[in-house]
């Protein structure tokens, strides 16, 4: 019984903390923000991101940089007139709200050749999305539960301490 219970709590603190610290995406991965090697937009599409999670652009600040634009500016590369400009080569932005977050590297060429990347936030659940009768389906690329190594060791790691600490609490009576 007591197992149960302990497993309900871990359970509750795992999601808690999870929603909490959000996840970190390394845009590439491994492979970082570069030209003509990775494609952003199948990269992204495999993600589900969410408020609070954290995008991590690496790359070499000699050869790159990082522009948040509009989406009509992201459409044509044009990167003159960016909301945001980042050039440290290990850019972290924190998302803080829903909706769509474009980005570019303004390097001559280099947004062309497909270094943009398109980072969709969207809610957890749909909730009761109102489907009036004869819409068209909206075509929702498939939430693949591919939720990459970005950082999942972090998540994992703060679940076995809440864990760990539930363990010690239960002891302590
Ligand atoms: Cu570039």
């Amino acid at each position: 019984m007591a197992f149960s219970k302990n497993g309900v709590a871990f359970l509750l603190m795992t999601t808690l903390f999870g929603v909490s610290l959000g996840t970190v995406y390394i845009v590439g991965d491994s492979t970082g923000w570069r030209v003509g090697t990775v494609d952003y937009n199948k990269w992204a599409s495999t993600k589900k991101f969410n408020v609070g999670d954290v995008i991590v652009f690496k790359y070499d600040n000699k050869l790159h940089d990082v522009k948040q634009v509009t989406h009509q500016a992201f459409r044509s590369c044009n990167a003159t007139s960016a909301a945001a400009t980042y050039t440290t080569g290990f850019d972290s932005i924190t998302i803080k709200s829903y909706g769509h977050f474009y980005f570019l590297c303004s390097f001559p060429g280099h947004c062309q050749a497909g270094q943009k990347v398109d980072i969709r936030v969207i809610p957890d659940s749909p909730g009761p999305s109102p489907s009036p009768p004869g819409s068209s389906p909206t075509a929702a690329p498939a939430p693949t539960k591919n939720t990459a190594h970005s950082l999942q060791s972090f998540k994992l790691w703060s679940s076995l301490i809440t864990f760990a600490i539930f363990v010690t609490a239960e002891f302590a009576y």
